[in-house]
């Protein structure tokens, strides 16, 4: 076992000044003509129980769709993913946040291996302390790296064919060409095994709407809940009352953009720094890219998965896709 994998070392504090390079980095993005902030910072304790809440919602339909067709469809999904990797393969849960996911595959999958990969390691260890003892037969690991920049170290954790987990439909969060990279890299640590995906598929504008504005203003408060992150990361004095939550629909580009519109013109100021934003200028705080079926299926075969399969509910709101290394 390598000691990245050692859940005995200690977390950081959360407390922990983010690194000076990562200061700059939110600072040039506010800068930016169109500023934006990654949706990486959507996700302190705050944001990830936010997130909890909004998969609750009535109007958010990816994580219930999503949990549906694992249910109607489990027989199936492990019988592919076992013959690719047999039984007792590790599971990596890619962004594994509350971990509330993955435990439903333990039993079809034989698993007796679970490695977390999540950039909030205090939110994951958490969750593993109740898992442990529900589970006691998986042996439970968190890797604490960040998806975007670090996933290759993960394949020093990984020492045979492994079902690589991405639920939710996160990968939406990335450009279409960034999300290709990512997928190459996943099966560059997946060692021969397989992966199970989760991909929200393009629909009408208006049912995307209400799931990422919806009537209790849940999603609202998830999105404004960024500025007081990033107040706190580089010190800067947003006022969360001055921003309004917009969720505009890009039936062009197939996505929907999350963004913080200021309500009057004010100024926003942090050590070294400070930007003006006019009366409805925006910041562009995530995107979250709808997928069509063949579209993703290409997209899996063009980074190096094999034999791709995908199974998905009876309004084709979601798919799950599995692919072979
Ligand atoms: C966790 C990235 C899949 O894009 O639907 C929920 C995040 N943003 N509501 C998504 C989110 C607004 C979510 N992902």
């Amino acid at each position: 076992m390598t000691t990245a994998l050692d859940t005995t070392a200690p977390a950081p504090a959360p407390t922990a000044q983010p690194l000076q390079d990562e200061r700059t980095r939110i600072a040039a993005h506010l800068m930016e003509r169109q500023a934006s902030i990654s949706p990486r910072y959507l996700y302190d304790a705050l944001g990830c129980h936010l997130f909890d809440a909004i998969t609750e919602l009535d109007e958010y339909y990816p994580t219930r769709t999503e949990r549906a067709i694992a249910e109607q469809h489990r027989v199936p999904i492990a019988d592919f993913l076992t013959d690719q990797v047999g039984p007792q393969a590790p599971l990596v849960d890619l962004g594994a946040g509350s971990c509330s996911k993955a435990p439903f595959w333990f039993g079809s999958l034989g698993c007796t291996e679970y490695v977390a990969v999540d950039l909030a390691r205090e939110h994951v260890e958490r969750a593993l302390l109740g898992l442990r003892t529900r589970h006691p037969g998986v042996r439970m690991q968190c890797v604490a790296l960040d998806l975007v920049w670090q996933l290759p170290r993960l394949a020093s954790h990984i020492a045979r064919p492994a079902v690589l987990f991405y639920p939710g439909s996160s990968i939406g969060n990335f450009e279409p060409e960034q999300a290709l990279r990512l997928l190459r890299e996943m099966h560059a640590v997946a060692r021969g095994g397989a992966l199970l995906i989760g991909v929200d598929l393009w629909k009408s504008p208006a049912e995307l709407q209400a799931a990422y504005d919806d009537a209790t203003g849940v999603t609202a408060a998830f999105n404004r809940n960024v500025l007081r992150h990033v107040n706190r990361l580089i010190g800067a004095d947003f006022d969360p009352r001055q921003w309004q939550h917009i969720a505009h629909v890009d039936s062009e580009r197939q996505r929907v953009e999350m963004r913080l519109a200021a309500i009057g013109a004010q100024t926003v100021h942090w050590p070294g720094g400070e930007r003006h934003f006019a009366d409805a200028e925006y910041i562009h705080t995530e995107n979250s890219y709808k997928w069509k079926r063949d579209g993703f299926a290409d997209c899996l075969q063009q980074a190096g998965w094999q034999a791709p399969r995908s199974w998905t509910d009876d309004h084709a709101r979601f798919a799950l896709f599995a692919a072979a290394a």
